[in-house]
């Protein structure tokens, strides 16, 4: 009985499929020839496998990619995404025939053909297709294409033409600006050279332009200032020169000229028009002090790497939005406006390496979003607020090279979720908190250059990257229950301490060890056996002796001996290969979501993985990626590839060095 039952439906179900299949197969017989001949070609002359095509309806309006659309009695072809489809060709006679077939296609509107190994287009679609005229969204992005950027005239009617991700090269022509409809152009990450023609004010309806990461030079067009709609400008990573014209923000929501060659002054309105929630200026030549008049919206506020001068203006405190604040590497001077505990959306405060001074306000306990504070390289003195037990969601603290005094405040093990803690560099006394075993992410504590004392307390679980007390005036032996949790350290300095009694057995536990210095201390007796990929300095201890097996301080840095030293650098190369992977999706995410919203969450959501993850893998925030990215690419580029482990973390940086020095 069953059996019939489903014998029944299935025939039912047959019959309602054939029939819809008639009723909807009365696609333009024309139409129909020319997709049916553009399949046949993507198997036999693009290599596309069938499972992409899933063409065996009878009706091309049910194939892969295809859209159709009734007009009048019949079906006419209106959009064709081929994204993703694999298609490679380097016979330039089937490429001609296939880009002829879609221009006869007079209906289509929507052309996607991104992501796909396409490396070159015929000539003859650009000056001779005039049937697609009514084209209004062309995507080619990420083909390798290798070509002088197109005339593009004979597609009159583009409102989104997006190139990102190819070869073009050359100047882009003028006949782009005549697309009096285009809304989007994105002609990032390509090879552009020279200055863009100022004349975009034929683009009125522009609302979107990408044009990073391209070589342009040349100053700011400034007739883009007229055009009313561009809500996004991101032109990061080129060679643009000169000033930013008057009145470029007066109606963006995100301007991104990072990374260019940008001078003068920061004009006073700049920041102020009520529209502009994200501007990145990083890494320029700007000179003046930040504007005072801010627009309320502001989420994203990056003026690092510049010549700024003067305070941080006090009205910082009405921008109840902002949630990046980036300011470091430029002259600024005074001290934290109070009422920069009002932005209580901050989750990153970046003040490092200015001229910054005296105490830091409490009020910066209100702070409770801040994910990453970076206060480095400045003059602060006076004691660290206890009222940072607020930063329940804090990572990433920098305070080092500082005047700081007092003790650490023993409030800073409520931080729970801190990674890295750094206070080197500064005037702090007492000891090292005893409860600093409970913050369970700390991976890495840098306390090096201070005046601190007394024995070393039990660190945590996951101390992984490195513990750095030296240059203080802690005492005492060094106790194996201090380490008997983070087994998996990988850099301990005690260097330029007053430690005496034995070095302990168990040090030689510490089994991801790669770097210890115990260099000028009272150590005594004799040094135990490390592995012998440890690096171990310990000269200047009178009383300590070494075995005659030990390496210890003949294996330098540069050392290609031995087997393990060529294991780290293994660890290296791929763990630098597998950054760079990571750094690339990540651009690709900054350039389609990261630019619109501010991060918060998803910040802390990839830092929270990665303190699970293996310890000596470290996984940097996503916010630190971005910069990552831009830093390396920059450095690539500008620099040259051995600039770029300047952007490495510590351990990185010393594994590194083991490689190339
Ligand atoms: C199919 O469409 C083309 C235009 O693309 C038109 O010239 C032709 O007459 C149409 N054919 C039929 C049978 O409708
Ligand atoms: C494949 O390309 C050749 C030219 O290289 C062309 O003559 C042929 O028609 C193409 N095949 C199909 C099915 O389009
Ligand atoms: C193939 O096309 C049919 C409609 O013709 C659709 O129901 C099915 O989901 C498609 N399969 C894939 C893998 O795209
Ligand atoms: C062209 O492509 C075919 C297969 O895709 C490959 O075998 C051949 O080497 C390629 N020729 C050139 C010149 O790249
Ligand atoms: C173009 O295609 C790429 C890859 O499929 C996609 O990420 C991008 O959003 C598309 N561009 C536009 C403007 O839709
Ligand atoms: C464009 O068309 C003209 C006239 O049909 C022809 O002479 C020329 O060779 C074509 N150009 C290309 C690049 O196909
Ligand atoms: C531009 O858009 C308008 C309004 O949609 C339309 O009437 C006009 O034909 C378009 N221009 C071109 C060149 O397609
Ligand atoms: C702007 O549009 C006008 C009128 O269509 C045209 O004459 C002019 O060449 C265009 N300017 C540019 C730079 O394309
Ligand atoms: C802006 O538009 C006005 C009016 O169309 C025009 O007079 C002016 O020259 C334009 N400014 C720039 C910088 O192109
Ligand atoms: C930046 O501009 C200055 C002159 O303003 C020039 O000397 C320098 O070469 C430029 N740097 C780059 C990287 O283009
Ligand atoms: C602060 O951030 C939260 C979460 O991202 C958001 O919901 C809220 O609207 C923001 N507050 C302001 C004033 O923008
Ligand atoms: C003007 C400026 O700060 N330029 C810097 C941009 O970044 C590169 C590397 O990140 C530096 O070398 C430049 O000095």
């Amino acid at each position: 009985m069953g059996r019939y039952v489903y014998l029944f439906s299935f025939l039912l179900l047959s019959t309602l499929c054939t029939s819809s299949q008639v009723s909807a197969a009365k696609l333009n017989q024309t139409q129909a020839e020319v997709l049916r001949k553009l399949f046949t070609s993507f198997q036999s002359n693009f290599s596309v496998p069938s499972s992409r095509l899933n063409n065996s309806n009878s009706d091309p309006c049910y194939w892969n990619g295809v859209t159709c659309t009734s007009s009048g009695s019949s079906e006419v072809v209106r959009e064709l995404s081929f994204s993703n489809f694999d298609i490679s060709s380097n016979k330039s006679s089937s490429l001609e025939d296939f880009f002829d077939r879609l221009c006869s296609l007079h209906t289509l509107q929507h052309l996607d053909l991104s992501s796909n190994q396409l490396s070159s287009l015929p000539d003859s679609f650009f000056s001779n297709c005039t049937g697609l005229s009514g084209l209004k969204y062309l995507n080619m992005s990420s083909n390798g294409l290798s070509i002088q950027f197109p005339d593009f005239s004979k597609f009159g009617g583009l409102e989104v033409l997006d190139l990102s991700f190819n070869y073009f090269t050359r100047t882009i022509p003028n006949d782009i600006f005549k697309h009096r409809n285009l809304t989007f152009l994105d002609l990032s990450q390509n090879r552009l050279v020279g200055p863009l023609p100022d004349v975009f004010n034929n683009l009125s309806k522009l609302e979107v332009l990408l044009l990073n990461a391209n070589e342009l030079s040349g100053p700011i067009p400034k007739s883009l200032t007229n055009l009313t709609s561009l809500s996004r400008f991101v032109a990061y990573q080129n060679k643009f020169s000169g000033s930013i014209p008057i009145g470029l923000t007066k109606y963006t929501k995100l301007l991104d000229l990072s990374y260019n060659n940008l001078t003068g002054e920061l004009h006073p309105d700049l920041l102020r028009a009520p529209t502009l929630e994200s501007i990145d200026l990083t890494n320029n030549s700007l000179t003046g002090s930040i504007p005072g008049n801010m627009s309320r919206n502001l989420y994203r506020l990056r003026l690092g790497g510049n010549k700024l001068n003067g305070p941080l203006p006090t009205s910082i405190g009405i921008l109840s939005r902002l949630s990046y604040l980036e300011l470091d590497g430029n002259n600024l001077r005074g001290q934290i406006p109070s009422n920069l505990g009002n932005c209580k959306n901050l989750t990153l405060l970046n003040l490092a390496s200015n001229n910054f001074e005296n105490e830091l306000p409490s009020e910066l306990g209100n702070l409770s979003n801040l994910v990453v504070i970076k206060l480095q390289m400045n003059n602060f003195s006076g004691r660290i607020p206890y009222q940072i037990l607020n930063w329940m969601n804090l990572s990433t603290l920098n305070f080092s090279q500082n005047a700081l005094s007092g003790e650490i405040p023993s409030q800073i093990s409520k931080l729970k979720k801190l990674a890295n803690l750094n206070l080197g560099g500064n005037n702090l006394s007492g000891s090292i908190p005893s409860t600093i075993g409970d913050m369970s992410y700390l991976n890495e504590l840098q306390l090096g250059n201070n005046k601190l004392s007394g024995i070393i307390p039990a660190m945590p679980v996951h101390l992984t990257t490195a513990l750095n007390l030296s240059h203080n005036s802690f005492s005492g032996p060094i106790l194996s229950s201090s380490f008997i949790k983070s087994s998996e350290l990988e850099v301990l300095d005690l260097s330029q301490n007053n430690f005496s009694g034995q070095v302990p057995e168990s040090l030689t536990y510490l089994q991801f060890l790669t770097l210890l210095d115990l260099s000028n201390n009272n150590l005594s007796g004799t040094l135990p056996t490390f592995h012998n990929w440890v690096k171990v300095i310990s000269t200047s201890n009178a009383l300590l002796s070494r075995e005659a097996t030990s390496n210890s301080d003949h294996l330098h840095l540069n050392s290609k001996s031995g087997n393990k030293i060529s294991t780290v650098s293994l660890v290296v190369i791929v763990g630098s290969f597998v950054n760079g992977i990571i750094a690339s999706f990540c651009l690709a995410f900054l350039i389609t979501t990261c630019l619109k919203k501010p991060v918060g969450t998803d910040n802390e959501h990839n830092r929270t993985q990665g303190a699970m993850r293996h310890p000596s893998v470290e996984t940097p925030s996503l916010d630190r990626y971005l910069e990552m990215v831009k830093r390396w690419q920059y450095a690539a580029r500008v620099e040259g590839p051995r600039q770029q482990r300047r952007y490495m973390t510590p351990i990185e940086r010393y594994r590194a060095l083991a490689l190339y020095d």
